[in-house]
């Protein structure tokens, strides 16, 4: 009896790996900004969650106003900021969620194919390793200030700018 229970929390267990999904994976407060009307380069900020059972990764994205979208970190050089590609991509643990903002963590939108003019909206396709390509509008959003987002989001508690904790554990809510 014991046994036959055990296999089956074994077999949904190895079933909920099967099944990550798109649906698992939620983008919230998205936006994306170019520099000037004339810069040949912008980036995109959101939060990504993952409400699946499986750790999951962002390892690209696809969109048609950048001829190459690049994955981003700031880097601290000599007490320059500095923008580096992670290899890899960005991690998003199961049952946690990864931010993308300003100073940390971004989507960055290299080679424009058309101004990014603010008020308007872009779509981007975020293609993550397990759950597939998850396609979101992000409105552009140019006046907005860096980390303004932070005060404006009461339902999840991440006021530690340190970059070590962009990628937590399930304490939203
Ligand atoms: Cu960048």
């Amino acid at each position: 009896m014991t046994l036959r229970i055990l296999a089956t929390i074994a077999i949904t267990f190895l079933a909920s790996f099967g099944t990550a999904q798109a649906a698992d994976i939620q983008i919230e407060h998205q936006y994306a900004r170019a520099a000037s009307p004339i810069a040949k380069s912008g980036a995109a900020f959101m939060h990504i969650m993952n409400n699946g059972a499986v750790d999951d990764r962002l390892v690209a994205v696809r969109t048609d106003v950048a001829m190459m979208p690049e994955l981003h970190t700031h880097i601290m050089e000599d007490g320059v900021a500095k923008m580096r590609e992670v290899e890899g991509g960005f991690p998003v643990a199961a049952g946690g969620f990864t931010v993308l903002e300003r100073g940390g963590l971004h989507i960055m939108l290299m080679g424009l194919t058309r101004p990014l003019l603010h008020g308007e909206t872009i779509t981007l396709t975020l293609i993550f390793e397990v759950a597939g390509e998850v396609t979101i509008e992000v409105p552009v959003d140019n006046e907005r200030q860096g980390n303004m987002d932070m005060n404006m989001d009461q339902s999840h508690d991440h006021t530690d700018m340190n970059m070590n904790n962009s990628t937590m554990g399930s304490s939203d809510n």
